[in-house]
C-alpha cells in the first residue's frame, strides 16, 4: 500500500521534512502513466512496466548521463530495453525527462503516434534501439559496450561512458542471451551494466513453470559482476548501480527481483499484485480496478495522465544537473579538440559516417578467384584504410575471408580494443545482433560474415538492421550447392530467395530495406563491396562463392569498369547485334555458366545476351526505360539459379523460364554435383534450345 501525504506548498525543504519520498513519487508516478497508457489504447504491457519503474526512475535521475538540449550528444551513456513490450516503461520517464509529452502518451499505439506499440529506434526522442523481439536489446548493448571500448581505446577516456540495459525473463530465456552472455563476459566489457526485471512471471505461466535455473550462476560463470537485490527497493538499486559503476573488469548484471503490476488492487481493494494476466492486458480488462489502483498509487482520478508537480520539478532538477554535466563535458572535450586536431578530425570523420577515398578500381584480384577470395583482397584494403571498420567472424575467418581483414589487424581480447576484429565463437544471432549495437552506438562501420547457409541463424537481428535502417554489411560465402562435400546441410538453396523477399520489403522511409548483392566474378566482387559501404541507409548482404569462377568477358578490356553497372541492380554483359534471340540472365557464379552456354548455342548461329542481375530489388528501381533496355517484352529470357527457381522469376517475366534448385542438395564434390543437378553450359545449351522449340 502507498500512503503519500500529498501537501501542497513551494516549500521543497518542507515536503522532505514531511517524509514525503520524492523519489518514490516519482516512480509511482511512472506507474500510472504506464498503467493509463495501457488502459486507453485498451491493449499493452502494464505489469512489467509498473514493477520496473523503481529502477527506471533511479537509473534516469541519477546515473544515466544524457543532455537534455542534445538527445544525439556522441558521449551519453545508452539505455538499451530489451523487453520492448514495456514501452509504457520508456515512454513515461521519457516524458518525466522532456523527451515526450503526456499527449504523446494518450496516442499510445494508435496510428501515426510517436508511441507505437514497441519502441523504435529514434535518437531525437531518447529511443536507442527497436525492441520487441526478445533477448536481441541487451545482445546490441553488448555490441555498443564494444563499439564504446573501441572508440576510447583510439581516442581516450575522455570518450568513456556506460551501457545500460534492461533485460526481462523472456530475455534471459532466449538462446542469444548465451552468446550476449559468454562475449560480455569474455571480454571483460565493464561498461556495461545489465538489471534483471525478473518478476518471476512471464506472458502465459510463471517462471517457475518453465525454468529451475540458477541466473546468478550462470552468469557469474560467464565472467559478470553479479548483484542480487529487491528491485524495488531504491536504496537497493542506488547501491547496486553505485557499485557496478566502479567495476573495472566486469560486466554487471543486478538481479532485482520486482514485483510485477506493484501497486495495483482489485474492486475490493484487495492486492492485485503479482498476476500473470497484468503482463499484457489493462488492468480492468484483466480483473483488477483502474480507479482503486490509481488512487492507491496517488494519482487523481480526473487526469490519469498527470505529471506530479512535484516529480515535474524533480525532474527540472534533475534535467538541469544533466546539462551541466554534459556542458562539462563538452567543455573538456574542446579543450582535447584544440590539442589533438588530427584526432578530433577523425573522430568526427568516424561519426559522420565518411568513408575514405578508396581507388577500388587498383585494388588487385587475381584472374578467376572465388568471389570469397576477391572479397578478401578487398578487405585487405579496407582494413589499411577504412579506420572505424570492425569486422567479425562466427568461427570461420578462414572459410569467410574475412582473415583478409584479420591479417592486417587483431581481435578484441579482454581489456584490449586496439584491434579491430571480433571474434564471436559460433553465435550467429548474437553476432548480427551485436553489430546492430555497433552501428547504433555510432562511429563504427560494422560488418560480419559465416556461411551462407547459416544467414538462417542471423535474420531476426538481419530483419531488425533493415527495420532500423543499419548499414551492417553481411559477408555471407559458400553461397550454393557447389559447397559440394558438405552436403544439403551446408548447401544454401532457398536462402538468396528469401533475401530478394527483402530486397522487396521498403523499410518506413521508402527505399529497399535491404541491399543484396551476388556478384558475378572478382571485379563484380570488389564493386559489391564499393556499393556496401556507399550504403549508409540500409544493411547490405555479398552473397559470396566458395569455389573459383572464370572472369567475365570484357569487350573493352576493362572488366572493372563493366562491372560498376552493378550499380544499376542488372546489366548488359556481352551482347549481340541487333535483337537477340533469347537473354540469359544470373548472379553470381551461374553468370559463368550461362557465358559458357552462350557460346555453345552461338555456334547455331543463336544471338544471345548475357546479363548479370547481381541485385533484382535495385535493378527493379531503375527507371522503366533502363529496365527495357536490357529486358524488353518481346524477347525470351532464361534464367539459371543455383537457389530455387524463384529466385529469378521476377527477372525472367511470365514467359521465361528458370533452370534452378527444386529440392535440397547433395553431398558430393561439386563438379559432379553441377553435372548431376544441370549446372553445365551443355544443359544451358539444351534447356535454351528445348525453351525456343516451345
Ligand atoms: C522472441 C520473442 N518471442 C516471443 C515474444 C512474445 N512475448 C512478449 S513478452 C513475452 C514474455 C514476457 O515475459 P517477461 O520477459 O518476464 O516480461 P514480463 O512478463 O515481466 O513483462 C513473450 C513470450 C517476443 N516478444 N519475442
Amino acid at each position: 500500500m502507498n500512503n503519500h501525504i500529498f501537501v501542497e506548498t513551494d516549500d521543497t525543504l518542507n515536503l522532505i521534512q514531511m517524509n514525503i519520498d520524492i523519489n518514490k513519487r516519482a516512480a509511482d508516478n511512472i506507474r500510472i502513466l504506464s498503467m493509463a497508457m495501457v488502459e486507453k489504447s485498451k491493449s499493452g504491457h502494464p505489469g512489467g512496466a509498473m514493477g520496473g519503474a523503481d529502477y527506471i526512475h533511479v537509473l534516469f535521475s541519477e546515473f544515466l548521463n544524457f543532455d537534455p538540449n542534445d538527445p544525439a550528444w556522441i558521449n551519453r551513456d545508452r539505455f538499451f530495453l530489451d523487453p520492448g513490450h514495456m514501452s509504457p516503461m520508456l515512454y513515461s520517464i521519457l516524458t518525466l525527462t522532456g523527451r515526450f509529452t503526456t499527449e504523446e502518451l494518450k496516442n499510445f499505439r494508435q496510428w501515426g503516434s510517436s508511441t507505437p506499440g514497441h519502441p523504435e529506434l529514434d535518437v531525437l526522442k531518447g529511443i536507442e534501439n527497436t525492441s520487441g523481439p526478445l533477448g536481441q536489446g541487451h545482445t546490441m548493448a553488448v555490441g555498443a559496450a564494444i563499439a564504446e571500448r573501441f572508440l576510447a581505446s583510439r581516442f581516450g577516456e575522455l570518450f568513456a561512458h556506460k551501457i545500460f540495459t534492461y533485460i526481462s525473463d523472456g530475455g534471459v530465456q532466449e538462446e542469444i542471451s548465451q552468446g550476449a552472455g559468454r562475449l560480455a563476459g569474455f571480454l571483460g566489457l565493464n561498461n556495461l551494466i545489465m538489471f534483471y526485471d525478473s518478476n518471476d512471471i512471464q506472458l502465459s505461466t510463471e517462471t517457475k513453470a518453465v525454468t529451475i535455473e540458477d541466473t546468478a550462476m550462470k552468469y557469474t560463470a560467464w565472467g559478470w559482476n553479479v548483484i542480487k537485490i529487491d528491485g524495488n527497493d531504491q536504496k537497493q538499486i542506488r547501491e547496486a548501480l553505485t557499485s557496478a559503476m566502479g567495476q573495472k573488469h566486469k560486466p554487471t548484471i543486478i538481479i532485482g527481483k520486482t514485483i510485477m503490476g506493484k501497486g495495483l488492487l482489485d474492486n475490493e481493494g484487495n492486492s492485485f499484485e503479482r498476476k500473470t494476466s497484468t503482463h499484457g492486458m489493462p488492468v480492468s480488462e484483466a480483473g483488477g480496478s483502474f480507479e482503486k489502483s490509481l488512487v492507491n498509487l496517488g494519482g487523481s482520478l480526473s487526469d490519469p495522465f498527470q505529471i506530479f508537480p512535484e516529480v515535474s520539478e524533480h525532474y527540472r532538477k534533475v534535467l538541469q544537473s544533466k546539462q551541466k554535466t554534459s556542458s562539462d563535458w563538452k567543455n573538456a572535450k574542446s579543450e582535447w579538440a584544440e590539442k589533438n586536431g588530427q584526432l578530433d578530425k577523425k573522430l568526427h570523420s568516424f561519426y559522420s559516417g565518411e568513408i575514405p577515398a578508396i581507388d577500388f578500381k587498383s585494388i588487385p584480384q587475381k584472374e578467376g578467384s572465388a568471389t570469397r577470395a576477391a572479397s578478401a583482397a578487398v578487405l585487405g584494403v579496407l582494413a589499411k584504410n577504412v579506420e572505424n571498420m570492425v569486422v567479425a567472424s562466427a568461427d570461420l575467418s578462414n572459410s569467410d575471408k574475412t582473415d583478409g581483414f584479420l591479417k592486417n589487424t587483431h581481435a578484441f581480447i579482454n581489456g584490449d580494443f586496439t584491434g579491430a576484429f571480433l571474434q564471436t565463437g559460433v553465435s550467429e544471432l548474437t553476432m548480427a545482433a551485436i553489430m546492430n549495437g555497433m552501428a547504433l552506438h555510432g562511429g563504427i562501420i560494422p560488418a560480419c560474415a559465416t556461411f551462407f547457409v547459416f544467414s538462417d541463424y542471423m535474420k531476426p537481428a538481419v530483419r531488425l538492421a533493415c527495420l532500423m535502417q543499419l548499414p551492417v554489411k553481411y559477408i555471407w560465402t559458400h553461397d550454393a550447392f557447389r559447397v559440394g562435400e558438405d552436403g544439403p546441410t551446408h548447401q544454401p538453396v532457398e536462402q538468396e530467395a528469401q533475401l530478394r523477399l527483402m530486397e522487396h520489403l521498403k523499410n518506413h522511409h521508402g527505399d529497399n530495406s535491404m541491399l543484396v548483392l551476388r556478384p558475378a566474378d572478382s571485379n563484380e566482387t570488389t564493386v559489391a563491396w564499393k556499393m556496401a559501404l556507399e550504403n549508409k541507409k540500409t544493411p547490405t548482404a555479398l552473397i559470396l562463392s566458395r569455389q573459383n569462377i572464370k572472369d567475365l568477358p570484357s569487350e573493352n578490356s576493362n572488366r572493372y569498369a563493366d562491372a560498376l553497372q552493378s550499380e544499376r541492380g542488372a546489366y548488359v554483359v556481352q551482347d549481340c547485334k541487333g535483337r537477340p534471340d533469347i537473354i540469359l540472365i544470373a548472379s553470381g557464379s551461374e553468370v559463368s555458366t550461362l557465358f559458357e552456354g552462350a557460346q555453345l548455342l552461338e555456334k547455331d548461329n543463336l544471338k544471345i545476351r548475357l546479363v548479370s542481375a547481381p541485385s533484382e530489388g535495385l535493378f527493379r528501381n531503375q527507371p522503366e526505360s533502363y529496365k527495357k533496355s536490357v529486358l524488353p517484352d518481346d524477347v525470351p529470357i532464361f534464367g539459371l539459379t543455383a537457389g530455387l527457381s524463384v529466385t529469378l522469376q521476377g527477372l525472367v517475366g511470365p514467359k521465361g523460364v528458370v533452370w534452378g534448385m527444386n529440392s535440397f542438395g547433395y553431398s558430393a564434390p561439386y563438379k559432379i554435383l553441377d553435372e548431376k543437378l544441370g549446372f553445365t553450359a551443355d544443359n544451358v545449351y539444351k534447356r535454351v534450345k528445348e525453351y525456343l522449340a516451345g
